[in-house]
C-alpha cells in the first residue's frame, strides 16, 4: 500500500518547517496562499475561454502595460488577505504603494511582498506563469510604515513560488530546507511531490534573453561565450531554455541544475527584475536547496534595500556556474 499523502497543512505541523515558534500560524498563513495560487489556476485553466486575455489600457508602476489578468491574480491577493487575520501590510508588483490594513481590522505579524503573476507576456499565448512570495514578520507595535517593509533579503522569514505549468505546484521555504508540492486538482489540496529539494552542484542547462546580450558589459558575454564552448573532457556544451516566466526558468534549475541569468546592461546596470518580490524570495529558496544567487558583485539577500520597487541584476542557480559567473563578470578569468 502506497504511504498516505502529505499535505501542506500537515507537513508544515508535523516537521515544524516553519519560523521558530509559529507552527500554526505560518501554516495557516501558507494554506490562504495556497487558496490565492489555486484561484489563479482555476482563471488560468480557462482563460482563452473568458474574456481575460489582453491588456487592461493600464500601465503600472514599473512603466509595463497592465494584462487583465495581472489585476486579476493582484485582486485575489488583497480579497484573500484582506480580512485573514494573518498579516499587516502587503507590497505588489502591480500596486505603486504597500497596502496597509486599517487599525480596526483584524491583522497578524506578516508581512507579504509578491509578484501576484510572474511572466504576464505568457498569459496570451497559454504559456507557463508564477507567482512569487517574499514573507517577513513585523515585531513593532502598531503596523508597519513603508521603510519597515523594505528590509534586505536575509530578514526573510520565508519565501515561496506557485508555478502554474503543466500542473500548479507551491514550493516554500522557512529556512529549513525547500520542499515541493503539487496540486491534486482532484481533491483540491496541494500534496508532498518533492521533499527536501536539493540542487546540484553544477548543471547543463542557461537560462537568459539573450536577445539582451549585444547591451551586456563584457564580463558577461565572455562569461555566455564560455558556456557555449564545448566542454574540453567531454565535447558537450550547454543547453539554452527560456520561457520568459522567472519562476518557470528557475525551477527548471532548481531541479536539474545550471544557471539563469537577468543580467545588468550597459546602460540599464541594475537590470529588469524587482529586489524586493522576484530575487530575494527566489534567492532564499535557491540558496535553501544548496544553490547560490548574486547580483554578479555580492550576495542578492545582502543588498540593502532602498526603495520598494528596486531592481536588481540576478544571477542564480548552481553553485559552480553562478561563482563562475561572478569571476567573469569581476574580471577574475
Ligand atoms: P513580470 O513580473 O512583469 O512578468 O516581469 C518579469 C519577467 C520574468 O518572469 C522574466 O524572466 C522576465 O521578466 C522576462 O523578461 P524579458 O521579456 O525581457 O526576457
Ligand atoms: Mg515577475
Amino acid at each position: 500500500m502506497r504511504p498516505s499523502p502529505v499535505t501542506l497543512t500537515r507537513f508544515i505541523l508535523e516537521k515544524q518547517a516553519a519560523p521558530p515558534g509559529a507552527a500554526g500560524e505560518f501554516s495557516a498563513l501558507m494554506a490562504q496562499i495556497g487558496l490565492v495560487g489555486k484561484m489563479i489556476a482555476q482563471v488560468l485553466r480557462r482563460a482563452g475561454l473568458v474574456n481575460v486575455l489582453g491588456v487592461t489600457g493600464e500601465i503600472n508602476v514599473q512603466g509595463e502595460a497592465v494584462k487583465k489578468l495581472d489585476e486579476l491574480a493582484n485582486e485575489t491577493f488583497l480579497k484573500v488577505f484582506h480580512h485573514s487575520g494573518l498579516v499587516c501590510a502587503l507590497a505588489s508588483e502591480e500596486l505603486e504603494k504597500p497596502v496597509h490594513l486599517p487599525e480596526n481590522w483584524p491583522h497578524g505579524r506578516y508581512v507579504l511582498l509578491f509578484d501576484p503573476l510572474d511572466g504576464s507576456s505568457n498569459t496570451d499565448v497559454n504559456m507557463p506563469l508564477g507567482t512569487i512570495v517574499s514573507v517577513l514578520r513585523y515585531e513593532g507595535s502598531g503596523l508597519p510604515s513603508e521603510p519597515e517593509m523594505i528590509r534586505k533579503g536575509t530578514r526573510q522569514v520565508a519565501a515561496c513560488y506557485l508555478l502554474y505549468g503543466s500542473s500548479t505546484m507551491l514550493v516554500f521555504t522557512a529556512g529549513q530546507g525547500v520542499q515541493g508540492f503539487t496540486l491534486d486538482p482532484g481533491v483540491g489540496e496541494y500534496l508532498l511531490s518533492h521533499e527536501n529539494i536539493r540542487m546540484p552542484r553544477a548543471g547543463k542547462v542557461y537560462s537568459a534573453n539573450e536577445g539582451n546580450s549585444r547591451k551586456w558589459p563584457s564580463g558577461t558575454r565572455q562569461f555566455m561565450e564560455y558556456l557555449k564552448a564545448p566542454d574540453k573532457a567531454t565535447g558537450g556544451t550547454y543547453s539554452a531554455r527560456y520561457t520568459g516566466c522567472l519562476v518557470a526558468d528557475v525551477h527548471r534549475i532548481l531541479l536539474g541544475g545550471g544557471i539563469y541569468l537577468y543580467p545588468g546592461e550597459t546602460d540599464k546596470p541594475e537590470g529588469k527584475l524587482r529586489l524586493l518580490y522576484e530575487a530575494n524570495p527566489l534567492a532564499m529558496v535557491v540558496e535553501q536547496a544548496g544553490g547560490q544567487a548574486s547580483t554578479g558583485t555580492m550576495r542578492v539577500l545582502e543588498v540593502e534595500p532602498k526603495t520598494l520597487h528596486q531592481r536588481v541584476p540576478l544571477i542564480i542557480g548552481s553553485r559552480e556556474e553562478v561563482s563562475l559567473a561572478e569571476d567573469f563578470i569581476q574580471g577574475r578569468r
